[in-house]
């Protein structure tokens, strides 16, 4: 390699990154910048999640490594509907916006999942990328009252290296 094709192959990377941060699909979420649907048979870990009335997630912040797949049950403990939708703080707040509009508005995705009073639901997801990762109930009103928590993805050498 040349000196002169250094920083060619710098614009590339980051152009590459770039797309994958920010590129959207038809749905509206960019799931390269925080993973992509898992398989059951591969999850190594369980994660049980609460939501309640009270606008909450218990708890509202896990640790996970990149690279590992983690089944999350998610149990609905109020008597409104609530759901629990894994994503980038900026779409997650665009969806809300878009949800705001159209309340009756049924949306069903791999990095989501709704969940009637009282019962439990699951998403099987991969984390492939190290950084920090929200998720965020977006039923109308409940995103604003501070319905959200955050997923830290530690990269392979230890520690998170990416904000979104
Ligand atoms: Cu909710």
């Amino acid at each position: 390699m040349t000196l002169k094709s250094i920083p060619t192959l710098a614009a590339l990377v980051l152009a590459a990154g770039a797309s994958l941060a920010g590129g959207q699909h038809a749905d509206g979420h960019d799931d390269g910048a925080i993973g992509r649907p898992g398989i059951a048979a591969q999850a190594t870990r369980t994660v049980r999640i609460d939501m309640s009335d009270a606008m909450r997630f218990t708890p509202s912040s896990v640790a996970v490594k990149q690279g590992e797949t983690v089944r999350f049950v998610v149990k609905n403990s109020g008597r409104l509907k609530h759901e629990m939708v894994l994503g980038t703080e900026k779409e997650l707040k665009a969806h809300d916006e878009l949800m705001k509009k159209n309340p009756e508005m049924e949306h069903a995705d791999d990095n989501m999942v709704s969940v009637a009073p009282g019962r439990t639901g699951e998403i099987v997801w991969r984390f492939t990328r190290a950084g920090k990762i929200t998720f965020a109930c977006l039923q109308p009103g409940h995103y604003d009252a501070g319905m959200k928590g955050t997923v830290q993805v530690a990269g392979k050498d230890g520690h998170a290296d990416h904000e979104y």
